[in-house]
């Protein structure tokens, strides 16, 4: 790749610490939940600057924005990046927004270079990756690869009851463009590690095989409220025990499949949740993650025969629903080597890795060609306000994009 392939990294990085003040936490990250106003002010902001680079805007009926750069051709189909641009309520300045402006980079510094391609380019944003406010995750690039009906994902609820349809239409971001069932010529996306492996092996380029498989549950426990000081231990219902004993089940099913096996409870609501009356009932979600399908499946059956076993134990009703579900990916063997040859040529430091996280690109990769470039983060931590990483990782990833897309926009 000759020196003058590369992006602007101090332009990149600018622009990242812009949208990161869209939505800055005191200690140093970002809440931006999807579909909120804070969401609409970075993707109003995004459009701005693609249209300044040139581009058409499309919108599709999931929100998921398309900005576009002509092509020689425009019959062919789009070689696409991008990423997403909601956070965690803790989140960081580089979760998702990295992929979305790294795609703007590449746009801006095609622009830079005179550079045609034979292919158009897309950059985009997809709706509510994270899953956080709206559940499950990575929803409007799932209606995209047809898991979802555009109805389900639009019927969406947050806490508060609102749907996903609704929010959309209130930040004007509920776009008339038919969600899919357009060929992509290549998916890439760009995205921090969110773990420990690159940074620890002072390796600066993942490139990406594969994705772990996910499972998602909520689980409801029902048993009776009653006051915490006459109510004999032996007479209780108590939801929040049973609770406790799925929260140490599930760390263990972890555990026992380990080390590739990931568990987490992360969201626990109890009701009424004061703190002399016995809960009564406990809403709490399950997130099971492995590379291997099989383990994932025996990993479900271990939880549900515990749940089970838990629930009878203390006499609680128990609701049980898998509310999320995909098999680990293996991403596109062409893709993957144009990221690599990209690294390369590059002279970056690369190793093969699997996304630990799921990502838009795990359900653009059951529609079109698709890959990710992993770049560290610091300490690999993410999905916490202190995330971060330095400027020439930034630079890096989005360079290894720039190489990559172009290898399958082919440079005319
Ligand atoms: O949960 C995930 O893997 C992603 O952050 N949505
Ligand atoms: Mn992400
Ligand atoms: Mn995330």
């Amino acid at each position: 790749m000759s020196e003058q392939l590369r992006v602007n990294g101090e332009r990149i990085w600018h622009t990242l610490m812009e949208v990161a003040k869209i939505g800055a936490t005191d200690k140093g990250g970002c809440c931006r939940l999807a579909l909120t106003d804070l969401d609409k002010q970075a993707r109003d902001l995004y459009v701005k600057w693609c249209k300044e680079a040139g581009c058409s805007i499309r919108i599709d009926k999931m929100g998921n924005v398309f900005a576009r750069r002509d092509g020689q051709d425009n019959s062919l189909a789009p070689v696409m990046t991008g990423s997403h641009i909601d956070t965690q309520p803790t989140g960081g300045r580089f979760d998702g927004v990295y992929g979305v402006l790294a795609g703007l980079e590449v746009i801006r510094s095609l622009n830079d270079l005179g550079i045609k391609t034979k292919h158009p380019i897309e950059a985009s944003i997809w709706t509510n990756e994270e899953g956080s406010r709206f559940a499950p995750a990575m929803v409007a690039s799932g209606v995209f690869a047809g898991e979802f009906s555009l109805e389900y994902g639009l019927s969406r609820k947050d806490v508060e009851g609102k749907t996903m349809g609704e929010e959309l239409k209130r930040i004007g971001y509920a776009g008339d463009a038919e969600v899919g069932g357009m060929p992509v010529h290549a998916f890439f996306e760009v995205h921090i590690e969110q773990g420990p492996i690159l940074e620890e092996a002072d390796t600066t380029i993942g490139v990406v095989t594969d994705a772990q498989g996910q499972r998602w549950y909520e689980c409801t426990l029902t048993g009776v409220e009653s006051h915490a000081g006459p109510t004999p231990m032996n007479r209780r219902k108590d939801a929040l025990l049973g609770t406790a004993r799925i929260i140490d089940l599930v760390n263990k099913i972890g555990l026992d499949n380990a080390p590739l096996a990931c568990a987490t409870v992360g969201m626990v609501n109890v009701h009424p949740n004061s703190r002399n009356v016995i809960p009564g009932r406990v809403f709490f979600t399950i997130d099971f993650r492995h590379p291997n399908d099989e383990v994932l499946a025996k990993m479900d059956a271990a939880m549900r025969a515990g749940v089970a076993k838990i629930s009878e134990d203390i006499g609680l009703g128990c609701e049980l629903e898998q509310i999320f579900y995909y098999a680990p990916i293996h991403f596109d063997d062409g893709c993957i080597d144009a990221v690599r040859k990209a690294a390369v040529e590059n002279k970056y430091s690369i190793r093969d890795i699997v996304a630990g996280a799921g990502h838009d690109a795990c359900y653009l990769s059951k529609v079109a060609p698709a890959s990710m470039v992993f770049v560290p983060c610091i300490d690999g931590i993410s999905h916490n306000e202190v995330e971060d990483a330095k400027p020439e990782w930034i630079t890096a990833g989005a360079n290894v994009l720039l190489g990559a897309m172009l290898a399958r926009a082919e440079q005319v």
